[in-house]
Order: C-alpha cells, then sequence, then structure tokens
C-alpha cells in the first residue's frame, strides 16, 4: 500500500498539471461530499449554506485544497508533515477519521472528472494511494 518512488512522481506530475484548478477541485468534492453521504454535514451546522457551490463550501474547498498540496510536498513523511493539521481535526474539531476516506473518495472522482484525459490508469493508482495515505495520517493522532 505504501507509495512507491514511481507513485511519488505521477503524484508530483499530475499536481503540477492540476494544482492552479484545485480551488475548483476543492469545492466540486466538497460539495459532492455534503449531497452523497449527508451525515458529512454535521460538523458544518455553523455555515449559513451547505448547498454545492456556496461561498462557505467554496472557501472550505480552498482550505482543504491547501492541505492537499502542502502534503504532496511533504509526500516523503506525511505523518510528520501533517501532525498539526491531524491534531486539529482529532483534539480541537473531532472529526470521525472515517470521513477522511469520504473526502478522498470525493477528491479522486472529481480529479477523474475533470482532467479524464491526464487521469491514466497509472496516475489513478499513484492517486488513490496517495489520497489514502493522507487519510492515514489525518488519522495518526487519534490513537
Ligand atoms: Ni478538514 C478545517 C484540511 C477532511 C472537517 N480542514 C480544515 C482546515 C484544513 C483542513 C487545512 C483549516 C485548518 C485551519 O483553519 O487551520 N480536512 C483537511 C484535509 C482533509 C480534511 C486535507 C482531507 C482530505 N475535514 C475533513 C473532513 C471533515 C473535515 C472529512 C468532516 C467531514 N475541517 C473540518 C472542519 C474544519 C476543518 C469542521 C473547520 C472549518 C470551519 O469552517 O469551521
Amino acid at each position: 500500500m505504501s507509495l512507491t518512488a514511481k507513485d511519488k512522481e505521477a503524484v508530483r506530475a499530475f499536481w503540477g498539471k492540476v494544482s492552479s484548478k484545485s480551488g475548483a477541485i476543492g469545492t466540486d468534492a466538497l460539495s459532492r461530499m455534503l449531497v452523497v453521504y449527508p451525515q458529512t454535514k454535521t460538523y458544518f451546522t455553523h455555515w449559513k449554506d451547505l448547498s454545492p457551490g456556496s461561498e462557505p463550501v467554496q472557501k472550505h474547498g480552498k482550505s482543504v485544497m491547501g492541505g492537499v498540496a502542502d502534503a504532496v510536498a511533504k509526500i516523503d513523511d506525511l505523518n510528520a508533515g501533517l501532525l498539526t493539521l491531524s491534531e486539529l481535526h482529532a483534539f480541537t474539531l473531532r472529526v470521525d477519521p472515517a470521513n477522511f476516506k469520504i473526502l478522498a473518495h470525493n477528491i479522486l472522482v472529481v480529479m477523474a472528472i475533470m482532467f479524464p484525459k491526464e487521469f491514466t490508469p497509472e496516475v489513478h493508482v499513484a492517486m488513490d494511494k496517495f489520497l489514502a495515505a493522507l487519510a492515514r495520517a489525518l488519522s495518526e493522532k487519534y490513537r
């Protein structure tokens, strides 16, 4: 399951192609998560509008993808790199870590839709492994 050198290279190369659209990716992924997995809405009851593409969804989509960009930069040691973010989600936000897999899945779906040409099977497996590793790293502080 761990990322090979080839996977990491594929992640970096793909991210280089899509990162300028990361706000749009984050907005769509978060919009879909809230619609398709409505149990995730419980964490965002303080937002005025949870509908797809709403202002808080756009803002938070951008913020989440900032975290993903950070993870790409720290791909060689995700557990150390995402320590602070893991602590925030575990101790302050108290997000059930099952939800990290759900958001990772939605990010993957959106990337495939937005970049069908670039999303080759090689990129697919590398991004799937990377997002799973990211979700694991975010869950690190829960135990
Ligand atoms: Ni998450 C805040 C990154 C998954 C609920 N989250 C953040 C912030 C980043 C972030 C960055 C802003 C931190 C800060 O203010 O210092 N979150 C990520 C990443 C993932 C993720 C990279 C996984 C890919 N977060 C999730 C999931 C949920 C979640 C799956 C719940 C379903 N996050 C939150 C909440 C906040 C948050 C809630 C506070 C936002 C707010 O507006 O109050």
